[in-house]
This record gives structure tokens, sequence and C-alpha cells, in this order.
């Protein structure tokens, strides 16, 4: 089965871990971002590149870095049941590079969907320089769980990715297979994201009349 995030797209896979309490815990759910806008300094004081800006919490993107907004909702990707509707982050060539010139320690935590494998590293410099502090390999997870769309997307499925690391964290690389991966609550601090996953069941439910959509391919816009 063939499935591109952009235009139609699905994400999920799930390794569960114990939260750490921190207080500063910093969560980026890419609500506001234009579609398919690179996010650049949307959360660093600054703007997406469609002039969107949201919180500055210090944190920039490289500009492969992009929003993509749900097809349902009126954007062009193909994912449902995202943990905060109706915007994600993906990338359409390299990887989704994150910057946070403050640093954080503990750990990080997010959501993903995909159809191929995904990697992520964690630099303890910014653009991901300076020492590895640890990398997370995940398997392609976007239509498990016979889950459905909302009403549409094949990449339905999301599970949690984290990663524990000593040290102090600069940067983040959010890569794997160009345009069938999303990320979601990006949560800094915790290896918990903030969010809950969709009900396993309740998409169970919905999961017979999604059937017809699974055969659906996608293409890049
Ligand atoms: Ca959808
Ligand atoms: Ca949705
Ligand atoms: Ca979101």
């Amino acid at each position: 089965m063939k499935l591109k995030l952009s235009h139609l797209i699905t994400i999920g896979a799930l390794s569960l871990a114990p939260a750490l309490a921190n207080a500063s815990v910093i969560t980026l759910d890419f609500e506001g971002v234009g579609n398919q806008a690179a996010i650049n300094d949307f959360y660093n004081g600054g703007t997406d590149s469609q002039g969107n800006s949201g919180v500055n919490y210090g944190v920039s993107f490289g500009s492969d870095a992009l929003g993509c907004i749900d097809s349902d909702a009126g954007g062009s990707c193909a994912f449902a049941n995202e943990p905060t509707a109706d915007t994600v982050m993906f990338f359409l060539s390299g990887s989704s590079v994150l910057s946070y010139d403050a640093g954080f320690d503990t750990g990080f935590s997010f959501f993903y969907t995909s159809a191929r494998d995904v990697s992520v590293n964690v630099y303890s410099g910014v653009n991901l320089t300076g020492d590895l502090l640890g990398s997370i390999n995940l398997s392609n997870n976007a239509s498990d769980n016979a889950c459905s769309g909302d009403p549409t997307g094949n990449f339905c499925n999301w599970d949690i990715g984290s990663l524990s690391f000593a040290g102090i964290a600069r940067s983040i690389d959010f890569g794997g297979a160009a345009n069938y991966v999303g990320f979601d609550n990006i949560t800094f601090g915790s290896t918990n994201p903030d969010t809950e996953v969709p009900e396993p069941s309740s998409l169970a439910i919905l999961a017979l009349g999604v059937l017809g959509l699974a055969s659906r391919r996608l293409k890049s816009a």
C-alpha cells in the first residue's frame, strides 16, 4: 500500500515511557502554522513562511520542517486522529530540524504517525552540532489499531516516541522517509507528551467504514 502524508497521510507508533515531573515542560502542537508552511521562527518570536506566529519559546526550525493541516480541515495532508487538531509537522525533503538555544534536559517526547521507518536523533549543540546524546528508531504505524479517518486520512494511528538522555540538548533531528511521517505535540522536559492519544476502541468502531479509503493513493502536492 502506497501512502504519502501530503494530500493523504497517516501517523502512528508507540513506545510508552513513564512521565517525569518537570516544571518547565513545553509542548509544540503546531496549531496556527500554515498549510505546508516552513515553520521557521513560528515559535521563536518570528513567523512561519506564510507570516503566522505562535508563542515565543525560543525554538527555531530548519527550512525543511513544514506544517501541514488535515485535508478534512481544508489542508493537504491525509492524516486523522492527530493528538491536537488540525495541524502537524512533516517534511518533504531532508528532515525536520529543531533547535532550542536555551537547551533542555531529562528527555523529550512526541506523537508520530508513519508509513515508513522513522529516526529521531538529539544533539548537544544547535543545528545538529556537538555530541549525539541519543537516538530512537521507530517502526511504521500509520494504519495500526484498525483505525479510521476523521472522516478521511490513512495516517490515522499515532503513537508516542520518547527519549531520555544525560546532559543538555539543543537540537533534534526528526527524520525518516520524506512525506511518510508526521509529528505532533513535541514535548521537552518530559518523556510523556501532554495529551492523550485517541481511544483505540472508538477507532475500531470506525474501522469498517475506512477500509474503502485504505486503498486510496495519495500523491504529494
Ligand atoms: Ca483527516
Ligand atoms: Ca483531524
Ligand atoms: Ca497539532
